[in-house]
This record gives C-alpha cells, structure tokens and sequence, in this order.
C-alpha cells in the first residue's frame, strides 16, 4: 500500500488555510494508503517560540486531526519530537544537501529577509532537510503539502537522486501531492500574503468563535468593480474569497465564480460566510470534545511507538550505507 506522510509545524493557532490546504484532505487518504501524519514540532523551534504556546499548539493540532476524521487505527499519529529517529537521519543528510541550494529555498528567503544573520538559527536554514529525514525515514510514497511546501518536496527528491547515486537504492523517491483548490489560501487582509499561522494578519482562525469568523469574512478586502468573477491579478481578494468557497464545495474556483454570477459582492461575502461557518463549526466542536476527552495523549504515544518501529529500520540501512558501524 502506497505510504502517505505530511505534517504540520506547530508554530502558532491553525487557519482555515491550513484546513483546506491540509487537514480537510487528510481523512481521504486513509482509503487505500497507509498515511503516516505527524506534528513537526521540532521544525517549530525554528523560529523563536514560547515553549507554553508551543506544547499547546501541539496538543491542538493532534485534536485537530483527530476532529478532521483521521483514524488512529489506520493512520500513525506521532510528535516528531517523540520519534528520535527524525533528528538522527537529520545529521546524516545535513551532509549531502549545500548551501547554495538551501539559500535559495524560498521560505528561507521569505522568513530571513527581515533578520540579521546574527539572529537566524541554524534550524530555519537546515529546515529543509528535517523535512527530508521526516520524509524519507517512512518510505514514503506520496507527500500531500500545500504550494508553498513543494519546493522542499523537490529538493528532498534531488537529495534522494545524489545519495542512492552515490550508495545505491537505499531512499525511496517521494512525490509531492498539492491539492487543486485550495493550494495557497490568501489573507483576507492582503490577498497578495499567503495566510500564516506565524505571521497572522487577516487569518481565519480554527478556533475563532463563528461570529468573528463570519465578520473576518464580511470585512475581507475586496476589489474595484462589482462583478463576481475569477481574476487573480485584477482581483485577487474575490478570486480568494472564490477559492475558499471552491475548496470547501469541491469545485474550481472558475465553477465557484459561475455560482455567483449577477452577484454583488456583499451577497457574495455573505454566501462565503455561511458556507465557512457551516464546514467549520461541526469541525470545531468535534475539536472540543476531543481535547475535553484527553485521548490524545495515549494515541501519540501509541503512535510513536509505531512510527519508530518503521524509522529505525531505515536509519539503521541508512547508516550501514554511509559506513557507519551499527553494532
Ligand atoms: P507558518 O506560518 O508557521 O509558516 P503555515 O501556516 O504556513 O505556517 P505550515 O505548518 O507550514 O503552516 O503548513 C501546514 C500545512 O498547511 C502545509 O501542508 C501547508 O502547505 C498548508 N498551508 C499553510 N498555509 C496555507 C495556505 N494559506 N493555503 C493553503 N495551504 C496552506
Ligand atoms: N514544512 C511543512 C511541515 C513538515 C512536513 C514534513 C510536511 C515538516 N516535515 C514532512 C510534509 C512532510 C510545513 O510547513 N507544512
């Protein structure tokens, strides 16, 4: 069965870009698959963050994906951090990914450029390769990330090309999955900026009470003109508001602007409104009760422990390959 791996860093409170580019895909893979999700928190340090907000990021996210209808039973659910693994394949492939390549990755560009060299961690230039042990210590087949995360997709596929070159067929080669719709949610406040857990301005928040979910919509940044139509460049805060109705329906955006057509735009809002509130308020409660429940903790132990069952046979192939003795 096809391994299918994807995770998410536990840097600050869940957005509804990280629902529709992540979580609401995840369920899906379990038919078929056998799907390894996990909570990077280990990439969350890359970045300066208060360690109370981060271990309660973290439980977060494992209720997150235990409301988004993952089941423990199918899928391994696991803390990075638990799986030491992660951190030991991580040494290994420090050494076969360059410079040159990580500075031009772009999340590094984009999260260093307001930085002094002085105060950018090692961590957030070597994020790339985290990625890549995370990846490669499963086999994995498939990665489901959003668009923003392909570009470390592929680099951990060069790595995999340049290592079995030089050791032979030890690491198998991944492949990205970016969803169709949904890819690159944009913030309501500037339709130009990705919406950012780390960075919110204009975010939907999972945890936002509706009515502020509903407000944050019917306050968006529109465009000139009054038609609803589907224009990225002319207007990008419509064709956003039309992405996030399209993934949530299962449509393109192009389908979404046809739903709309003769529209004007608080209508047009307030339909968008309504269909957000109605996808995230089951989902919101079923967090709730979850976390209330406390069953977490025991499935990301349970899960650990199957994840590192899976990881400590590749690391141990991995170190024989580069000659390193295991005993
Ligand atoms: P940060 O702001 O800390 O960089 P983030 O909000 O971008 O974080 P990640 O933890 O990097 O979130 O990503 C988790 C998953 O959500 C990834 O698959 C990522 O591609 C996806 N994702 C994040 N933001 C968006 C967005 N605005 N639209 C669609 N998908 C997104
Ligand atoms: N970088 C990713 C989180 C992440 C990840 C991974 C995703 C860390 N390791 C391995 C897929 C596979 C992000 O920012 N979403």
């Amino acid at each position: 069965m096809p391994r299918i791996l994807s995770g998410i860093k536990p840097t600050g409170q869940l957005t509804l870009g990280n629902y529709l580019g992540a979580l609401r895909r995840f369920p899906s893979f379990q038919e078929g698959n056998e799907p390894f999700i996990f909570i990077a928190d280990l990439h969350a340090l890359t970045l300066p963050i208060d360690p109370k907000l981060l271990r309660e990021n973290s439980i977060d996210i494992a209720c997150f994906y235990l409301a988004s209808g993952l089941d423990p039973k199918v899928t391994t659910i696991f803390l990075q951090s638990s799986v030491s693994e992660h951190a030991e394949l991580n040494a290994i492939l420090q050494n076969y990914l360059y410079m040159g390549e990580l500075k031009r990755m772009t999340q590094f560009k984009d999260k260093s450029s307001k930085m002094k060299d002085e105060a950018i961690g090692m961590g957030l230039f070597a994020y790339p390769v985290l990625m890549a042990a995370d990846i490669l210590l499963y086999n994995s087949d498939i990665v489901p990330v959003g668009e923003d995360q392909n570009q470390h997709v592929e680099l951990c596929r060069d790595l995999v090309r340049r290592f079995n070159g030089r050791y032979g067929e030890i690491l198998k080669l991944p492949k990205a999955s970016v969803p169709e719709t949904g890819a690159r949610i944009m913030s309501l406040a500037d339709p130009h900026k990705k919406m950012s857990k780390s960075d919110p301005k204009g975010d939907i928040f999972l945890k936002d009470p509706m009515n502020v979910t509903r407000k944050k919509i019917m306050s968006a940044i529109t465009d000139c003109g009054s038609e609803v139509t589907y224009d990225p460049v002319e207007k990008p805060g419509i064709s956003n508001l039309l992405t996030i109705y399209g993934a949530i329906c299962e449509m393109t955006p192009q389908e979404a602007a046809n739903v709309f057509k003769g529209y004007r735009y608080g209508e047009f809002k307030k339909a968008v409104a309504d269909k957000v509130v109605e996808e995230l308020e089951p989902f919101q409660n079923r967090y709730l009760a979850i976390k209330e429940s406390g069953e977490y903790k025991d499935i990301l132990r349970d899960g650990a422990a199957r994840a590192k069952k899976i990881a400590h046979k590749t690391l141990t192939k991995v170190q024989k390959a580069v000659g390193l003795l295991v005993l």
